[in-house]
């Protein structure tokens, strides 16, 4: 079965967060549909968090994720490791998926799957491909996530499952004369 995806962002309505920032660089930025504008940690050993909250009553099984970043002036892309986590007591994260980006310009995205919906998703972010002596730190222009369409796997396999065992009972058999014990 191919997994369905929602089209439309669910990063969006909420509030967004980071471990810390750089003036001029707020976590906010990084969910603003801008794609110049972009969220900077602070200058701090890895690893480095973003998060969004959906709110109060929200939540989405998230499923795909959607980053973008940009090489400029890092000479490499300032993140690269990350792993994508929810949360709905903004406590206990679960990790959803680990992650490795490509070191190039532009959007790249992640599919993963999952059972839960979550209020918080937060990207935990242990490396960067940074090369120009602030390893440490990420930087972040835009990040979408969508939510899973396709039933939970779980819930499928017993529907198929309850269905062959369904028509095993009543499919009309026919008999032969193998089933008799005749060879011949
Ligand atoms: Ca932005």
């Amino acid at each position: 079965m191919v997994d369905k995806y929602g089209l439309v962002d669910r990063l969006t309505g909420g509030t967004a967060s980071a471990c810390g920032t750089l003036a001029g660089t707020p976590a906010g930025v990084v969910a603003d549909d801008g794609v110049t504008t972009y969220w900077h940690s602070e200058d701090a050993a890895l690893p480095h968090w973003w998060k969004y909250d959906l709110g109060v009553g929200k939540a989405w099984r998230f499923g795909k994720l959607r980053l973008l970043g940009t090489i400029a002036g890092t000479s490499g892309l300032p993140y690269k490791d990350i792993i994508i986590q929810g949360s709905n007591d903004d406590s206990t994260f679960t990790n959803l998926s680990t992650i490795q980006c490509t070191n190039t310009n532009g959007w790249q995205e992640f599919t993963f799957s999952n059972l839960v919906a979550y209020r918080y998703l937060r990207l935990w972010i242990t490396s960067t491909y940074r090369g120009d002596g602030a390893p440490q730190c990420p930087m972040l222009y835009e990040a979408e996530a969508f939510e899973i369409l396709s039933p939970p796997t779980g819930f499928f396999i017993f529907l198929s499952e309850a269905w062959n065992r369904h028509k095993k009972l009543w499919t009309p058999k026919l008999l032969l004369p193998e089933d008799l014990g005749f060879s011949y």
